[in-house]
């Protein structure tokens, strides 16, 4: 039983005893060495981060605390008539690395509801944007502005003892996480629809209260999507742009909510999170340009063109991954379930089946396998929500999660403010020919 504080409070001795006593077994250990090319090459590789909720394999992606996708669909507590599992218990599996009860769930799911009110100057802030601000701008600025109520923020001006770090950032991560969904509403309503957004209902979970904020929570199949979607999106360990933003910012006792609108900057990013959207503007324009000629032959020179172009196919390639994006492969399989029929389903599928050959021919990319965002489009398409440039703000309400989870562990293991060292190209040589 008890709140999911009350078993960090558990917890946490614990895993700070079990890290004292591996780094005084193996603190020298190495691990692994770095070459001039990683420097040049975006850190590729480089074994420097510790993340505790989650770890990608190459090959078999994502495992979240040690569970992949498939377990996690089977083992963490779904909504009473759904099947997905409840963001609010993969979060909960994130944090204590345990399959909560339904009964902590709803705790959870209450919790985020009872925390959901926006300060009346956040929402005057959304309101003044104009339309034409991208949602992810908008969505970042707000965020920041609830820097205004930092539990964290205040007790450290106060004079906050390194002990209690913890405690403050988790209230801030509950918060923030409770808030993205109010946040993520008054946006979409007020760009694409008539700025009326449905109030909290303090007895639904977060995924239900994330579709109605949005207007789509009379569709129960939108509603189960978003209890997928955001559990998918969630964590991706810990050196990806938008977790390790979170992390580093973090790292110098910025609030969860400075940290969480810098993490939201870099899922901002064509090459991250906005991917999602550039995937629906390629399917558009390919579609627009070869018509219903969907022939192999039509598929993969508009394919050719496009790299030609030197421009990248969205939705396919990843740093880490070296095989198809599981996150891919849950998606595709609510769509074979939901909306098997569907032509952008379809036309995602073939593509499936065309660029992984072209990029391979190529031969550029070290996996032309495609990710999530290579899927997530389509499946709001065909509920409906057709603004493509809103989308990396559902991905960034679910990454929320993950960086929260990571937030409250390293204010409670005591993490130092992060400092890697850097070279210029002159002492780089002059260290390389010093050896
Ligand atoms: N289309 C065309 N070229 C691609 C490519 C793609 N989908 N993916 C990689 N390449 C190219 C790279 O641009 C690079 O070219 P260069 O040598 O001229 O610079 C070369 O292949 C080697 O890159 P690689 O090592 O395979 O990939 P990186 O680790 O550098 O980059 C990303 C990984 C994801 C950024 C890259 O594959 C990409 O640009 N993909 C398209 C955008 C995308 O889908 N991003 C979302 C990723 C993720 F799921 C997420 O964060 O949400």
């Amino acid at each position: 039983g008890g709140s999911l504080k009350d078993r960090l409070t558990e917890l946490i001795p614990e895993k700070q005893e079990e890290i004292k006593k591996f780094r005084s077994e193996h603190g020298g250990d190495v691990v692994g060495n770095v070459t001039i090319n990683q420097m040049y090459g975006g850190a590729r590789g480089i074994r420097s981060l510790v993340w505790e909720s989650s770890v990608l394999d190459p090959n078999d992606g994502i495992r979240f605390r040690g569970y992949t996708i498939p377990e996690c669909q089977k083992l963490l507590p779904s909504a009473p008539n759904g099947k997905q599992p409840l963001p609010e218990s993969l979060f909960w599996l994130l944090v204590t690395g345990e399959i909560p009860t339904l009964t902590q769930v709803q705790s959870l799911s209450a919790e985020w509801a009872a925390r959901s009110q926006l300060p009346k100057f956040v929402e005057e802030l959304i309101d003044r944007c104009p339309p034409s601000l991208h949602p992810m701008a908008q969505f970042s600025l707000a965020v920041t502005a609830l820097e205004h109520d930092s539990a964290f923020a205040k007790a450290y001006e106060r004079g906050l003892s390194k002990h209690d770090y913890w405690k403050y950032t988790y209230e801030d991560c509950m918060d923030l996480i409770a808030k993205t969904v109010p946040i993520a509403g008054r946006i979409y309503r007020n760009i694409y629809r008539d700025g009326v957004v449905a109030p909290i209902q303090h007895d639904k979970d977060h995924s239900y209260n994330f579709a109605n904020v949005l207007g789509y929570a009379n569709n129960s199949e939108f509603v189960e999507l978003m209890r997928l979607y955001l559990s998918l999106h969630s964590d991706h360990e810990g050196g990806n742009v938008s977790a390790h933003t979170g992390h580093l910012v973090g790292s110098a006792l910025s609030s969860p909510f400075l940290s969480m609108a810098a993490s939201l900057n870099g899922l901002a990013g064509p090459l991250h999170g906005l991917a999602n959207q550039e995937v629906l503007n390629f399917l558009n324009t390919m579609k627009e340009e070869i018509g219903d000629d969907l022939s192999d032959e039509r598929i993969k020179s508009y394919l050719w063109d496009l790299l030609k172009s030197g421009r990248v196919v969205p939705g396919y390639g990843h740093a880490v991954l070296r095989k198809t994006d599981p996150r891919y492969t849950a998606q595709r399989e609510f769509a074979l379930e939901y909306l098997p029929k569907d032509p952008m389903f379809q036309l995602v599928s073939r593509l499936y089946e065309v660029v992984p050959n072209v990029l391979t021919e190529h031969g550029k990319t070290k996996n032309p396998f495609p990710n999530v965002d290579s899927h997530s489009g389509i499946l709001l398409q065909y509920y409906g929500m057709k603004e493509q440039n809103f989308y990396t703000v559902l991905f960034g309400v679910s990454r929320t999660l993950g960086v929260a989870s990571q937030l409250i562990w390293d204010r409670a293991l005591g993490f130092p403010i992060e400092r890697p060292k850097s070279f210029s190209t002159k002492a780089l040589k002059e260290l390389v020919n010093a050896k």
